[in-house]
């Protein structure tokens, strides 16, 4: 009687998984009334056992472990097939488009400063950084730049506690640098930069790349030769010619400024050139030995050029970005371009 209950048991229960098809609803329904552990079917045949003559249990309890492991079995394969039927089954589109992730570009002041490094690196460079937040001897003192001297009020920056500030210029980084190794040194400062500027062509925060060598018979010839080789590089596409004029930086002498032909107007004149067919784009000099003194390397034994120019003001130039400031607003239908 016991064994007959359960063959019956066990046609029903796989007449039913069968008839629920892929249906996970069904097959949940079926788990219950068969192995529902307050109430299944499963659950009456295991308390019928103790019911029955002693020499009739060890058959029926080995039958119905059977039947136990048959039903989980054959329950988990339906729950899996029912994720899999169900999900390539009616109501779902398999011909839909998947979602599309938004692309990130780069910014474009950060593929300018990738262009410059890889020059730079080509030619030997180091690329090298430093903190933002400075003190005087190093972003000013060290550099030449005493505090009764008229270049601070060019810079004038923010000031945080403790009489440190935020970074004028990359400049003070080449200073610790000095101040740890000796030369020969060859290497590129990248980084943002803080002044009190406001307008058009000027943000309080900015980027700026300066490079330093300095090595034993450097001359104005190689910072020559350096930067022409860079500009003809970076504007390669422009094919530029390159001008050296006289300048004046507290922390170089002699000092120049370099300007390249107008990319836009090819040196003819034009209203980004203020009809004078050239660009300014680097500050440049040999190390004034004053600050070789400042950092301790030896101005006799070494002579070193330096040299600056701004991130931003490039990405203006080669991307044709007439506001500054739109470089910083994080507007993506600005950096959406240069995806
Ligand atoms: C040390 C010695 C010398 C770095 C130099 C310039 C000239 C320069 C400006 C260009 C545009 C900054 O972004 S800008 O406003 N830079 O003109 N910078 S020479 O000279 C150094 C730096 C560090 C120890």
């Amino acid at each position: 009687m016991g064994a007959q209950r359960l063959d019956e048991v066990r046609a029903a229960f796989l007449a039913d998984i069968e008839s629920a098809g892929g249906d996970a609803a069904a097959v949940e329904n079926i788990r219950i009334r068969y192995a529902g552990r307050r109430s299944g079917l499963l659950l009456d045949l295991t308390a019928a056992l103790r019911e029955l003559p002693n020499e009739e249990k060890r058959d029926y309890g080995r039958a119905l472990n059977e039947l136990k492991k048959l039903v989980a079995d054959r329950l988990e394969a339906a729950k899996s097939g029912a994720h899999t039927r169900q999900a390539s089954g009616p109501g779902f589109d398999v011909t839909l488009p998947g979602l599309t992730l938004p692309k990130g570009a780069q910014h474009p002041v950060h593929l300018v400063r990738q262009r410059i490094e890889e020059i730079f690196l080509r030619m030997g460079y180091d690329v090298e950084d430093g903190p933002e937040i400075e003190d005087d001897r190093h972003n000013f003192e060290a550099l030449n730049i005493p505090p009764d001297h008229p270049a601070r009020d060019d810079q004038d920056t923010f000031y945080v506690s403790g009489g440190r500030l935020l970074r004028t210029h990359t400049s003070p980084v080449q200073a610790r640098v000095m101040e740890q190794r000796k030369p020969p040194i060859r290497i590129i400062v990248p980084g943002k930069v803080y002044r009190r500027d406001s307008d058009l062509r000027h943000s309080p925060m900015f980027h700026q790349i300066e490079g330093l060598l300095v090595d034993e018979g450097v001359t104005f010839g190689n910072l020559k030769a350096t930067l022409e080789t860079f500009l003809h590089a970076l504007f390669s596409e422009h094919g530029v010619d390159v001008r050296f004029r006289p300048s004046y930086f507290p922390f170089t002498e002699p000092s120049a400024e370099v300007d390249i032909t107008c990319i836009f107007c090819g040196g003819s004149g034009c209203g980004v050139c203020s009809r004078s067919g050239w660009i300014e784009i680097l500050g440049s000099g040999m190390v004034d030995p004053r600050v070789f003194e400042g950092v301790g390397v030896d101005a006799d034994r070494y002579t070193g050029f330096a040299f600056g120019l701004g991130l931003d003001r490039v990405a203006m130039l080669l991307y044709g970005i007439p506001d500054l400031r739109q470089l910083f607003v994080g507007d993506q239908r600005l950096t959406r371009q240069f995806a």
